[in-house]
């Protein structure tokens, strides 16, 4: 049950009609439940000790250090307490702050985490000390999977970076890391299993730019960081389309690509290059490419690489992608992802498909589709999308964080209804998208055809990285007053001095009051 004290923290909004200095606790994404207890603040001295789990422990400490410079306490008065109290909902957590402590409990290790990551939002300076405002906070996540996808195969992004982009999206109370580790333009996970795929397609990215690829070292790497800030990994390997780069290392894979009229067209509009048999291919275009759907080599291949894939992800879901393959009949289509959604089934894993695949009549029971249409569906996508068991919402319109900000901005397309301001990726409410379907979650996915690195990937996640956040993890629309657009600029305004201690190069979007 959701309980939100809307009546008492709408008088609190800061900028509110009757101007109280008292403020919001400004949160995002917003908790399921906020008292702002009146009382006096909890207030950090030299001695203000953190007692308790370890790990949540030294992250507090690593975000209190970042925000007000304080390092590890080392006095003995013992002022915040992190513990876990099982018995809770997964990944709940309490937070109680007053004048003499600061309580965080966790239902689990997660959302002992959670309640850390709400506690460095509090954190505010005050006369020249740093306080916690009374506050008592019953929290819970409305969906069990909060995801952002990472294009590294257009762009590759160095193990750092996506470590950095783990940091951002844990701190926002996202649990799953979706990886699309292969398309058109390269493939980026070594498998002992398939070694040309990085021998021979791993160089190229979009435009010319460098391209690498992950060691097997690299992705445990990987893994074990986001199962730290309670992630987990949702590798993707697309096909049957966006498989001009396997072809490079495996040509007896490959269907002749089609290069028909539609094709020269789509060429044009998503930056010009048409692909050219065994060469890499750095261009934007999509849809061209088709591995054999009527060659048992085919099947072979796709039962080692999700076979070794299965073997090094520790978490349920493995995507297969679906998307896109305009270069395959429908028919052929059905055969594939039937076939291929069974063997990542049979591997005793989830198969998840981009909401394309959910025609096929023969797909595994299980597999999870992701919805990719806009959020008024076009085109049946959204008949498409309610064939899954489940699905995990990512309306283009909305919450691709690879669509350009604003007109102006020199990174990020526009082809999904472009530019998408920080307005339009809040305004929406999951359960309208495809009404009927079952809701597993919401996910952020960054395409990075034009995107190269932290800095522009910050510059095009932030702010509106926020809006996925708390579509993923607070109320619905219907159950808090405070899931509004007014009340979502102001606290969102008020993350610029922790983003900023935390190193992250927000965009600052003049649709946000920044502090
Ligand atoms: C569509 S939507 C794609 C990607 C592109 C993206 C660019 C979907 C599942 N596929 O191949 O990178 O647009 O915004």
């Amino acid at each position: 049950l959701v309980i939100v004290l809307a009546a008492a923290l709408a008088a609190c909004v800061p900028g509110g009609q009757n101007g109280d200095t008292v403020t919001l606790p400004a949160l995002v994404p917003l908790p399921a439940s906020v008292d702002t207890t009146a009382g006096a603040p909890f207030r950090f001295t030299d001695e203000t000790v953190i007692d308790g789990e370890k790990d949540a422990a030294a992250a507090l400490t690593a975000l209190l250090e970042a925000r007000t410079g304080i390092p590890g306490a080392t006095g003995d008065e013992p002022g915040i307490v992190l513990r876990i109290e099982r018995g809770g909902a997964p990944e709940s957590y309490e937070l109680v702050a007053n004048e003499a402590s600061i309580v965080v409990t966790g239902a689990d290790a997660a959302g002992l985490f959670y309640g850390v990551q709400t506690l460095g939002q509090l954190v505010r300076p005050d006369g020249g000390s740093w306080i916690v405002p009374a506050v008592r906070i019953a929290d819970a996540p409305r969906f069990a999977y909060r995801g952002v996808m990472l294009d590294v195969a257009r762009h590759f992004q160095t193990v750092d970076t996506i470590k950095a982009y783990i940091d951002r999206a844990s701190g926002l109370k996202f649990n799953a890391l979706h990886l699309h580790l292969s398309d058109d333009q390269s493939w980026r996970l070594q498998l002992a299993s398939r070694p040309l795929l990085t021998e021979l397609s791993s160089s190229s990215s979009v435009g010319g730019d460098p391209g690498g690829f992950y060691t097997k070292a690299d992705y445990a790497d990987i893994v074990a960081y986001a199962s730290a800030h309670h992630m987990m990994v949702v590798p993707e390997f697309d096909m049957p389309g966006h498989t001009h780069a396997i072809t490079l290392a495996y040509p007896e894979l490959m269907e002749e690509p089609v290069i028909d009229d539609h094709m020269r067209d789509i060429a044009a509009t998503h930056g010009g290059d048409l692909p050219v048999n065994g060469v890499d291919y750095e261009g934007m275009a999509v849809g061209f490419s088709s591995l054999k759907i009527h060659d048992e080599a085919t099947y072979d291949f796709v039962a080692d690489v999700f076979g070794e894939l299965a073997g090094i992800t520790p978490g349920p879901y493995l995507h297969f992608g679906g998307d896109e393959s305009l270069a395959t009949s429908d028919e052929d289509f059905d055969v594939f992802v039937s076939r291929v959604s069974e063997i990542i089934s049979n591997l005793g894993k989830t198969p998840v498909a981009w909401h394309e695949a959910g025609s096929a009549a023969g797909l595994a029971d299980d597999t999870v589709g992701q919805y990719w249409g806009y959020m008024t569906p076009t085109d049946g996508m959204d008949d498409k999308a309610r064939a899954f068991a489940q699905v995990i919402l990512s309306p283009a319109d909305a919450i691709y964080l690879d669509m350009k900000p604003t007109a102006a901005s020199d990174l990020g397309l526009t082809w999904a209804n472009g530019p998408t301001s920080v307005e339009r990726s809040y305004s929406w409410e999951p359960a309208d998208i495809v009404p009927g379907a079952s809701i597993l979650g919401v996910e952020a996915p960054m395409w990075t055809e034009t995107i190269t690195n932290l800095d522009d990937i910050d510059r095009m996640a932030f702010p509106r990285i926020a809006s996925a956040a708390e579509a993923a993890w607070s109320p619905a629309t219907t159950e808090s007053d405070l899931r509004t657009w007014d009340s979502f600029r102001e606290r969102v305004g008020a993350m610029g001095p922790l983003w900023t201690s935390l190193g992250i190069g927000f965009a600052s979007s003049d649709e946000i009051p920044w502090a």
